[in-house]
C-alpha cells in the first residue's frame, strides 16, 4: 500500500504522519507539502529516516505537478490534509483558501480519479479529511451529525464546504471510492501559534496580552490531536466508501473558560502565585462573522467503528502545555521571521 498523505508537514497532518509510519512498517508513506508559514519539517524529525517515510515539496494548486506526481507514484490512497486552515487568515486573504481548498482538492480529485481508472481498481481510496465548521453555527443546543446541512459562515469554512461538495461529486459522478471525516476544535504539540491555545501558552510564557474576541462567550469543542489521528486511522481503515463521520470530543467549553483553566495550569507549571496568568486576559475586538458554538455528535463513529476519544481535556491541556515548556527551540523558530508583527501587534491596533 503506498499512502500519499498531503499537509503532513502541518499540525494534525504530522501526527497522522507519524501514526501510520509507526503502526504500518509495510505501508509506504509519502508526504507532500508545500511548507507554507504552517507546514515544518521539524514536526517530523523523529521519523525522518524511516524506511517507509518519504517527503516531496510541492503545491497541490500546481494541476501539471500533481497530474505528474501520481502518474509517476501511482498512490494506492491518498489522505488530505493540505490546507489554509486559520479562520482569521480566510477573513484578510479569501483567495489563498479557494486557490489551496477547493483548487488544490480538486487537483488531486482529477489526478486520483485517472489514477482509479487506468490502474484497475488499484486506487482504493481518497480520505479527505475536513472540518465541523461547514455545518455554520449552532445556538445554545443540538449538535452537529453527520446529516446536518450544510451552512458555512467564513471563506474558511466555504472553501472546506466546497471541497466537501467536490470529493461527494467525484464519488458519485465517477465513483471514486472516497471518505470524509469532519471534526472539531484540535489541541496539542506542533499546533501553530496562531490558534487560540498555542497562541495563548505562547503568549502567558512570554508574558504578553491574552486576546480573547468579543466576550469569550463562543463555545468549541476540544479533540486531543492523537485522538483526531487514531480517527483518521479507524476510519481509513474501517469505513464503507461513500460514507462521512463526525469526530469529536464532547467537550464544549467557552474560549474565556478554556483560558482561565490554561491560566491556573500555566501558573503551577511556571510557578508563578496563582492568578498571575488570568490577569493577562484582554477583551478584543470579536471576530467577523464569529460561529458562536460548535458540538460534535460522533455516536456514529463511537457505535459503527468503536472509537472513542482517550483523553480528559485538563489531562491533554497540561500535556500540551508541557510540550510547548520542552520545546522552547521549536516555539523559537516558529515565532521567528515576521510573526511578532503579524500576531502581536495586531491586537494593540484593535
Ligand atoms: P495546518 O495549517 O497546521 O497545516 C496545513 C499543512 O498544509 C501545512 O503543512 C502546509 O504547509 C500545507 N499546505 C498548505 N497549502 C498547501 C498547498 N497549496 N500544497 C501543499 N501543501 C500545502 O493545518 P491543520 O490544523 O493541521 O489542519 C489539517 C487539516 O485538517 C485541514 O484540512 C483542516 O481544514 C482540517 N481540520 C483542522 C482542524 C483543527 O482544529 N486544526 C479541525 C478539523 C479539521
Ligand atoms: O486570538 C484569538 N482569540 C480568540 O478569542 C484566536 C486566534 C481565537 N479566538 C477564538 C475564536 C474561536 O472562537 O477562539 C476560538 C478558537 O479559535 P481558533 O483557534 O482560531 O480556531 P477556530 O476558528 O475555532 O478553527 C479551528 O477549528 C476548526 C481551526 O483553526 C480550523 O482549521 C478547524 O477547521
Amino acid at each position: 500500500m503506498k499512502i500519499l498523505i498531503t499537509g503532513g508537514a502541518g499540525f494534525i497532518g504530522s501526527h497522522v504522519v507519524r501514526l501510520f509510519v509507526n503502526k504500518y512498517p509495510n505501508y509506504e508513506i509519502v508526504n507532500l507539502d508545500k511548507l507554507t508559514y504552517a507546514g515544518n519539517l521539524a514536526n517530523l524529525s523523529d521519523i525522518e529516516n524511516k524506511a517507509n517515510y518519504r517527503f516531496v515539496k510541492g503545491d497541490i494548486v500546481d494541476a501539471e505537478f500533481i497530474s505528474a506526481l501520481f502518474e509517476a507514484e501511482k498512490f494506492n490512497a491518498v489522505v488530505h490534509l493540505a490546507a489554509e486552515s486559520h479562520v482569521d487568515r480566510s477573513i484578510t486573504n479569501p483567495l489563498e483558501f479557494v486557490y489551496t481548498n477547493v483548487i488544490g482538492t480538486v487537483n488531486l480529485l482529477n489526478a486520483a480519479k485517472k489514477l482509479y481508472t487506468a490502474e484497475n481498481n488499484a486506487f482504493k481510496l481518497f480520505y479527505h479529511v475536513s472540518t465541523d465548521e461547514v455545518y455554520g453555527t449552532l445556538g445554545e443546543t443540538g449538535m452537529f451529525t453527520e446529516t446536518t446541512a450544510y451552512d458555512p459562515h467564513s471563506p474558511y469554512s466555504a472553501s472546506k464546504a466546497s471541497s466537501d461538495h467536490f470529493v461527494r461529486a467525484y464519488h458519485d459522478t465517477y465513483k471514486l471510492p472516497a471518505v470524509i471525516s469532519n471534526c472539531s476544535n484540535n489541541y496539542g504539540p506542533f499546533h501553530f501559534p496562531e490558534k487560540l491555545i498555542p497562541l495563548c501558552i505562547y503568549n502567558i510564557k512570554n508574558n504578553k496580552p491574552l486576546p480573547i474576541y468579543g466576550k469569550g462567550e463562543n463555545i468549541r469543542d476540544w479533540l486531543f490531536v492523537e485522538d483526531h489521528a487514531g480517527a483518521i486511522d479507524v476510519i481509513f481503515h474501517k469505513a464503507k466508501t461513500g460514507s462521512t463521520y463526525n469526530i469529536g470530543g464532547h467537550n464544549e467549553w467557552t474560549n474565556i473558560d478554556v483560558i482561565r483553566l490554561l491560566c491556573k495550569i500555566m501558573d503551577q507549571k511556571l510557578n508563578r502565585p496563582a492568578g498571575t496568568n488570568e490577569k493577562l486576559i484582554t477583551f478584543v475586538k470579536d471576530r467577523a462573522g464569529h460561529d458562536l458554538r460548535y458540538a460534535i455528535d460522533s455516536s456514529k463513529l463511537q457505535q459503527d467503528l468503536g472509537w472513542k476519544p482517550s483523553l480528559q481535556f485538563e489531562e491533554g491541556l497540561g500535556k500540551t502545555v508541557d510540550w510547548y515548556l520542552a520545546n522552547e527551540e521549536w516555539l523559537q523558530s516558529v515565532t521567528s521571521g515576521n510573526y511578532q508583527k503579524y500576531y502581536q501587534e495586531q491586537y494593540v491596533q484593535r
